[in-house]
């Protein structure tokens, strides 16, 4: 099959193209190296080593034989490209990571807020609106989250996508309907992902595009099969306040001796996954489309469910590390319980990886072989979800570094 993958230079679509060129595919990869840039910015980087994408595809073809070809441009703004390389390319199969992906970052101003909303959106829409253009039955598998739905249930487990609900009619009968669940975004970032809910819905219910929307949770882990093989093919590693999700955080602050940032009591229960069943649960998607026709497929892309305080407390008995409990920045509720079904997946033929198979202890090793690339400076959460009135003019940013400077 033909795979395009905008995002491919990122944390889950690097990995991505590497699994989907070994399993044979023909692999390309669109990126803005936007992430980069966000680099440069935070002043901050990647604790892993990430080589340049010229020299990551060099070394991939040098160890497995197969080229990924690479476009770099702003799928967000150049409609005209992507819709040119659709056209050219004609690709079975469209993998969508191409977003900003981080809550924190997309609540640090208005700048970064609009930032966030403009990226995403316009992303999705290109997208959509460019397979429609092209006349091409191409099968988009845009990459999710769970934070579409909330974290609460209401005692029942967070189905996949879509809710069995009974309404009242006038005449007292109850009709049955399903509808997608409702959304009940944190942050800026989740929210815009509430809203490509509804381009694919509209997309696919006016044009038959074919979807589907895989509803991920917190990614952890950092090597797949692909990325152990080189040290130039190594896969991202975030670590910072804005990027660096919990359980990969926590491993690192192990690593470097730094007390591990628990939110408040750590009441937060979370969906994860491993970044090696990202990379399967994609394949097996991409495998398994929607028949022309069908509504949107919803898949909820997460293998187990864990509180923040737990892992915390795992992690201190396996390490040693001290547990600080910090003041939430987020406005999230301080206890939730979390039961989402997942059975799509399992029945593809998933073999989840959980965290008690000693994959902990890789990730701990990496964190330990490049403690030396982490700046201190860089690991607290200094963005704010509501900031006093008095600091919260409208074209202000406020950088980790305290430095703050003037945007459009
Ligand atoms: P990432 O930031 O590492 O990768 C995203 C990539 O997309 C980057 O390389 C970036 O340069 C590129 N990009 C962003 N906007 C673009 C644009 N307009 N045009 C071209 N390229 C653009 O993020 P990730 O962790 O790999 O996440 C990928 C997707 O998976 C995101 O949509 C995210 O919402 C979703 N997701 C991630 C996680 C996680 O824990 N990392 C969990 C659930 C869902
Ligand atoms: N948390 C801490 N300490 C930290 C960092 C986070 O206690 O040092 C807490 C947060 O307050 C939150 C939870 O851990 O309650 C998860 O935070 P996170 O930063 O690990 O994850 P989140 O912001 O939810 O975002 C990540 C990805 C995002 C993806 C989402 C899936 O960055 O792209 O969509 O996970 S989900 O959480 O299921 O919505």
């Amino acid at each position: 099959m033909k795979i395009l993958i905008l995002g491919g230079d990122g944390f889950c679509g690097w990995p991505t193209a590497l699994h989907l060129s070994a399993q044979g595919h023909d692999v390309a990869i669109v990126d803005n190296l936007s992430r980069r840039c966000i680099d440069i910015e935070l002043e901050c980087d990647s604790l892993t080593p990430i080589r340049p994408m010229g020299e990551r595809l060099l070394a991939w073809k040098q160890i497995s034989g197969k080229d990924i070809g690479f476009h770099n441009f702003d799928v967000a703004v150049n409609y005209q490209r992507l819709l040119d390389l659709l056209l050219a390319w004609q690709p079975h199969a469209v993998v969508h990571f191409a977003e900003q992906r981080a809550a924190p970052y997309s609540m640090k101003s208005s700048w970064h807020k609009r930032y966030t909303v403009s990226n995403n959106l316009n992303a999705t829409n290109n997208l959509l609106a460019a397979v429609v253009e092209s006349g091409l039955d191409i099968h988009i598998a845009h990459l999710g989250t769970m934070g579409v739905y909330g974290y609460g249930t209401a005692g029942m487990k967070i189905p996949e996508g879509y809710l069995k609900v009974k309404v009242e009619v006038d005449d007292g009968t109850l009709v049955e309907n399903e509808i997608l669940y409702p959304a009940n975004p944190g942050s800026i970032y989740h929210m815009t992902k509430t809203q490509d809910q509804l381009l694919f819905y509209f997309y696919n219910k006016n044009d038959k595009v074919r979807v589907t929307d895989l509803h991920q949770g917190i990614v952890w882990g950092t090597q797949t099969a692909q990325t152990r093989l080189d040290e130039r093919l190594i896969n991202r590693f975030d670590y910072d306040g804005d990027y660096g999700t919990v359980l990969n955080r926590f491993l690192m602050q192990a690593a470097v001796d730094y007390p591990l940032t628990v939110h408040g009591t750590g009441g937060q229960t979370r969906a994860f996954i491993h970044i090696q069943d990202t990379v399967k649960c994609i394949e097996l998607a991409i495998e398994n489309p929607p028949a022309r026709g069908d509504r949107v497929h919803i898949y909820n892309q997460m293998t187990e469910t864990h509180r923040v305080r737990e892992l915390a407390k795992m992690i201190a008995d396996m390490t040693g590390a001290k547990i600080e409990n910090l003041v939430n920045p987020r406005n999230e509720a301080d206890e939730n319980e979390l039961y989402v079904a997942n059975d799509r997946f399992l029945h593809l033929g998933l073999d989840p990886i959980t965290l008690g198979e000693g994959l902990m202890h890789e990730i701990a090793e990496i964190a330990r072989k490049y403690a030396h690339r982490c700046n201190r400076g860089k690991i607290p959460c200094v963005s704010i979800w509501s900031k006093p009135a008095t600091v919260n003019s409208s074209n202000q940013l406020w950088n980790s570094t305290g430095v703050d400077s003037a945007r459009d």
